[in-house]
């Protein structure tokens, strides 16, 4: 018979064998190759595609900010782009016209240009090793692609399986920052009511540049420019302007909510009731938020729950005027919050007001906490 200490030590091998099996079955090979080598050497080959656009061109800034280590910069635009250049890290680079050979030896590719270029390339470039972090609703709700908010889900994200990460919609990124402590708080969200006051940056550089153009024609009084661009009379006026759902009378804009914020939360029980509305501001989405959780709430328990968290930032002394407004929060990379009260109409449940800078945290910063969270 062998003696117990040897016993033990047979009795742990084996454990340590069948721990080692089941993990090698759980785990992606490659992957874990691909982070093992990266999360080491930490410094990067790095793609940005639609880096001439507002959000592309943000993400370059956001990178430099935050010192991300980028080895090599590849900014990738479309062929009317190729050849221009910009400046990256206080040195000098060549835009590349998207092709499948600029993923060549890229580790990390941040995707912004739009939806159809990202369903084309973005497996293409996963499938040469690169991890995807994508700004537009190809992947959003696809089942093997994580929707990531660090402050919310950083988790989610870790080794997914088609190498592809959603950035969600910048109306739904900032909204979950604000609803995560209050989720916690209430034992799980009953409904969300959310009106959005979205800024015109939200559509992109062409469109701001319309917008600035119609904004002086209608002040000399003259006939509005840019209305195809802008789908209507902006200036002075607002829009509900995004591709209408006709089965339900809601603007896709409005269902990205819906969806995504059960899909950041993995909690399909909660229901928001979304209206979405483009308003004449440059910069910074805005959102009124009314909430019912398990529990009901108490606004001071929230308004300490949330300047606590990191990444939000509390401006809620109403009664002095203080409350967050776009022009507070463009070039921050927080959520701000204000209007922190007890919902008149529903004893109980919570509204609050929501800023943030939609091309930051509503898209570039987001990307790249994703980035920092995973890779860092
Ligand atoms: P944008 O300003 O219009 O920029 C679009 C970018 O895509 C430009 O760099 C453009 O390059 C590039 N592009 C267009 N067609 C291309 C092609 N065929 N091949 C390669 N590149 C091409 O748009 P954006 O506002 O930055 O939005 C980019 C993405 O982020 C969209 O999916 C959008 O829904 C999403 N998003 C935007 C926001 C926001 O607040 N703006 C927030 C969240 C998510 P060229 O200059 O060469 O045309
Ligand atoms: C908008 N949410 O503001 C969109 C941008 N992805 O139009």
């Amino acid at each position: 018979m062998l003696p117990l200490s040897e016993t033990n030590a047979i009795a742990t091998e084996s454990a340590r064998a069948q721990i080692t099996r089941r993990l090698e079955a759980l785990i992606d090979h490659e992957r874990c190759a691909f982070y093992m080598k990266h999360v080491m050497s930490k410094s990067y080959r790095v793609a940005v595609v639609g880096v001439t656009g507002a959000v592309g061109e943000l993400i370059l800034r956001v990178l430099e900010e935050r010192q991300f280590p980028v080895r090599e910069l590849v900014p990738v635009a479309s062929a009317r782009s190729a050849g221009k250049t910009l400046t990256f890290q206080g040195a000098t680079h060549t835009v590349k016209a998207l092709a499948p050979e600029v993923f060549d030896g890229v580790d990390l590719a941040f995707f912004a240009a739009g939806g159809s270029i990202s369903r084309e390339y973005a497996p293409i470039a996963a499938e040469k090793g690169a991890l995807v972090i994508d700004n537009s609703s190809a992947f959003r709700l696809d089942p093997d692609c994580p929707l990531c908010v660090p402050e919310v889900n950083l988790e989610a994200a870790r080794n997914p399986k088609k190498g592809i990460i959603a950035n969600p919609n910048c109306s739904t990124t900032q909204m979950v920052v604000a609803l995560k402590p209050i989720y916690e708080l209430g034992g799980g969200i009953k409904r969300v009511v959310v009106s959005t006051y979205q800024a015109i940056s939200g559509a992109g550089a062409q469109a701001i540049e319309a917008f600035k153009q119609q904004s002086l024609d209608v002040a000399k009084g003259e006939a509005p420019s840019g209305t195809e661009k802008l789908k209507g009379q902006l200036a002075q006026n607002l829009l509900m302007h995004w591709t209408p759902d006709e089965a339900s009378g809601y603007q896709e804009e409005e269902l990205k909510m819906v969806h995504e914020t059960k899909k950041i939360f993995g909690d399909d029980s909660i229901r928001v009731t979304p209206n979405a509305v483009r308003v004449p501001v440059l910069s910074g989405h805005s959102e009124f938020l009314a909430v019912e959780t398990n529990q009901p709430l108490d606004p001071a328990a929230v308004r300490e729950a949330l300047a606590s968290m990191e990444g939000v930032v509390v401006m809620d002394a109403f009664a002095n005027g203080v409350y967050p407004k776009p022009l507070d929060v463009v070039g921050r990379d927080e959520v701000f919050v204000g209007r922190i009260r007890e919902d008149v109409g529903n004893p109980g449940g919570i509204t609050l007001w929501v800023v943030a800078d939609n091309l930051r945290k509503g898209a570039a910063t987001n990307a790249v906490q994703i980035a920092q969270g995973l890779l860092l």
